[in-house]
């Protein structure tokens, strides 16, 4: 194994951890999502990209067992051990169901994994909603599906992917944040077809524009597994049920009066959020396209509105998040992921950024607010081996 320098830092905790070099490093990205929430799982459309922030994971295969050893540089030093054969679907693993989750995921497959060792840095801010558990697995498996000697295409790692997440970690999630971690490419959006995988890469260079794409991670936690994010699942099924189509992606706006007719309040708006953010999804790719980022600020702002008052996923940290920014000059932003807590993004010219930050920092001091986390982030590589 040949090591850059960046690399040797993680091969001399691995061996510090387990006495020998490991196999290689492999790391994975978190994501942003521009637009399209909610929208993965309803077969439409998302646009994301990998950021550059990063789980890189060295791996070494224990071949003829099945031994799992994990370390993880943002936990305690001690090892974590199990046996493959011994997991158990939804068990309390903490951090380590996620890499637990892609090997038994493999293993379902027909694939037969190794036992192994790992040992975890991320760079990506645990329960940020930047699908920091996502990037731990989407490394993990890129790790594991080499090592196992299998030849999988980036679509099948992803449904490998949601399926350790759906069914071992027990969150009923879609397919939007493994995509963008597998298959995001620097300086680019991952504009996807969900039902289909079909993957467009649209070039996306915010900095081109004169403008940084500022994450605020309001601290407030959120997890996937938990009721909200099945209940906004299940009124989405069951809209689609009511109306007679296979998903709501097979709507479009035209289709909205007929559903309000026939639907309860509730379950409408939960309907007219999937419809029109898939609408402003498609305009966001074509915006982007024909005059560039500058021009998508109300796209961005209108997907948060939607998200607000239709889904009902803000919560007051993400919503102020996004009035301030917006008022100090940010010429769009949004809650970003799954909702009830984690991250707002604001497009903001770069001659306003430090403004916008002071702004937003202001606002939660006021409001009684813990202090959030202010950054920025930029298109960046897909998951790939490093070393
Ligand atoms: C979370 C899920 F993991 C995704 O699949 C997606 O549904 C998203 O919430 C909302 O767009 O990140």
């Amino acid at each position: 194994m040949t090591t850059s320098s960046s690399e040797q830092d993680l091969v001399d905790a691995f061996r510090s951890a387990f006495g020998h070099a490991p196999d290689g490093v492999w790391m994975a990205p978190g994501r942003v999502n521009l637009i399209g929430e909610h929208t993965d799982y309803n077969e439409g459309f998302v646009l994301p990209f990998a950021i550059d922030l990063r789980a890189r994971v060295a791996v070494k295969a224990l071949p003829g067992t099945r031994t799992v050893r994990l370390v993880s540089a943002q936990g305690s030093a001690e090892v974590q051990e199990f046996s493959l054969g011994a997991i158990e679907p939804r068990g309390d693993y903490g951090w380590s169901t996620y890499p637990l989750g892609v090997a038994w995921a493999l293993e379902q497959h027909g694939i037969a994994v190794p036992g192994f060792e790992l040992y975890l840095d991320s760079t990506v801010p645990l329960g940020s909603g930047l699908s920091s558990s996502h990037a731990i697995e989407c490394a993990t498996i890129t790790a594991l599906a080499e090592l196992s000697g299998a030849t999988l295409s980036p679509q099948e790692l992803v449904l490998l992917t949601q399926k350790g997440e759906n069914d071992f970690v027990g969150a009923p999630t879609g397919i939007l944040d493994q995509s963008a971690s597998l298959r995001g490419e620097r300086g680019h959006a991952v504009f996807l077809d969900c039902r289909d995988q079909h993957v467009e890469l649209i070039p996306f260079d915010a900095k081109a524009d004169g403008l940084v794409m500022l994450v605020i991670d309001t601290r407030v936690a959120h997890s996937h597994s938990d009721g909200g994010y099945a209940s906004r699942r299940a009124a989405c099924e069951a809209g689609a049920a009511a109306l007679g189509v296979p998903a709501l992606r097979d709507l479009g706006v035209d289709d909205l009066p007929r559903a309000q007719a026939l639907l309860d309040d509730i379950t409408f708006r939960r309907v007219r959020h999937v419809v029109t953010e898939d609408a402003r999804v498609l305009e966001t790719v074509a915006t982007l396209t024909s005059a560039g980022a500058a021009a998508i600020g109300g796209l961005l702002d209108a997907s948060h509105v939607s998200m607000r008052d239709d889904f009902e996923i803000s919560c007051p940290e993400l919503d102020l998040a996004v009035s301030a920014a917006r008022e100090a000059g940010a010429i769009g932003a949004r809650m970003t992921g799954g909702g009830f807590g984690g991250s707002a993004i604001a497009l903001t010219p770069r001659a306003l950024e430090s403004e916008v930050r002071t702004a937003v920092l202001d606002a939660f001091r006021e409001a009684g607010f813990t202090e959030p986390h202010l950054f920025t982030v930029t298109p960046a590589e897909g998951a790939r081996r490093l070393a």
